[in-house]
């Protein structure tokens, strides 16, 4: 639980069409290391690759070249990501969020990655660990709060909860608690894009609009890519910048038409699985290793380094996060619930025989309910 984990990604992009099987574009900087450290297997011209995952501190000379402005945004993504997160473990322990709520510390550099490379029509499909890809997709720290906190300013009216995140204007298309439910929906999206792009003539100029999906599973299933037709790439997920490089080449790849990437992304995530499970935030000894590999102190250890930045910008923007997430939580803390009335909203059956009727009461305490429950 709280000691290793994967988090995977996937960018179908659009439905494949049938024996496209190109192989993985002109492989960068980094795909050209992984095929000599690990020489890639080819299968049906598809490759897989690995990079060197989870090696102490990389020669700073072997990342790829990032501008200040790029540097800067990542790293303000990546602290909000922090931040919300550990104000959530806060509110959860105040009591003000309930049910499951899932922490993402110790991944920021996956989420930062992949979604910042993204424009706002491409869609993102989350998991049940949602809040900072909701985040890092545009959708505004105090609707996310607010979501949390079940208020009707929520992203979803605080219908949703911590495990779905859904935002259209942000084309988030939902969290996800089921393992691999986001992946059909996910393809939907690839196929509506497609249908945009090669029928109604309706996208963007770059090309497609892209879909991302995020998933866990069993370790190494960027091996599996090749089987499906996709390239599969195995990439240290506490780098963002080389998470970055990754999702680039599987991104304009989708947008391009070539079909979908799979992209495995190999993660520490620190300081909680579930809050349901406390026992996992007292680890005071996995937390130090974790510390070691924090994916935050890397990328400002090379901001400062490569002189991209001053330590007095970096704080400026870690206290205008700190500002952001505290303004969240006064904004959800003072935002109504959502109304009776909306109970019976949203929901895909005629909602006759459930919720409350007009006495007030809720209907299952009528002894009718079971009737009304047929009638449905
Ligand atoms: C289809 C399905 N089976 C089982 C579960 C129960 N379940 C919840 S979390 C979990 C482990 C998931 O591990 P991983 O996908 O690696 O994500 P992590 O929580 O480690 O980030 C399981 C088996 C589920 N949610 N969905």
């Amino acid at each position: 639980a709280a000691s290793f984990t994967a988090a995977k990604f996937l960018a179908p992009a659009a439905a494949r069409s049938g024996g496209d099987r190109a192989p993985f574009p002109a492989p960068s900087a980094f795909s050209m290391r992984s095929l000599r450290h690990r020489p890639a297997r080819r299968l049906s011209s598809v490759l897989a690759v690995s990079s060197d995952v989870l090696k102490a501190a990389p020669a700073a000379a072997a990342y790829p070249a990032v501008t200040r402005e790029e540097a800067l945004e990542l790293y303000e993504d990546m602290i909000l990501g922090r931040n919300f997160e550990d104000m959530c473990a806060q509110m959860y322990y105040r009591g003000k969020m309930f049910g499951f709520v899932h922490l993402y510390n110790g991944q920021e550099a996956v989420s930062t990655g992949f979604i910042k490379q993204l424009n706002q029509p491409d869609c993102v499909v989350s998991t049940y660990r949602d809040h900072v890809h909701a985040l890092s997709k545009g959708v505004p720290a105090r609707a996310v709060m607010a979501e949390l906190f079940g208020k009707a300013t929520g992203c979803c009216r605080g219908q949703g909860g911590s495990m779905h995140m859904f935002s259209e204007p942000h084309n988030l298309l939902g969290g996800f608690a089921f393992i691999g439910e986001g992946i059909p929906v996910a393809t939907g999206a690839a196929f509506a894009a497609k249908y945009r792009h090669e029928v109604l003539k309706q996208s963007s100029p770059d090309g497609l609009d892209v879909t991302l999906a995020f998933f866990g599973d069993d370790p190494e299933i960027w091996k599996k890519g090749p089987a499906f037709g996709m390239p599969g790439v195995h990439v240290d997920g506490m780098d963002v910048l080389k998470v970055r490089e990754v999702a680039k080449e599987a991104i304009d790849r989708a947008r391009r038409g070539e079909g979908p990437t799979l992209v495995e992304c190999e993660t520490y995530r620190f300081r909680g699985h579930s809050l349901a499970d406390p026992d996992e935030l007292r680890r005071p000894d996995e937390k130090s290793h974790y510390a070691a590999r924090d994916p935050i102190t890397s990328l400002k250890k090379y901001i400062i380094e490569q002189n991209l930045a001053s330590e007095a910008e970096l704080k400026n923007i870690e206290k205008k996060i700190d500002d952001v997430v505290e303004e969240a939580v006064e904004f959800a803390d003072a935002s109504p619930l959502p109304p009776r009335s909306q109970l019976l909203e949203n929901v895909f059956a005629d909602p006759k025989g459930f919720g409350i009727g007009p006495d007030g009461k809720y209907r299952c305490e009528d002894p009718k309910f079971t009737q009304g429950t047929a009638q449905v």
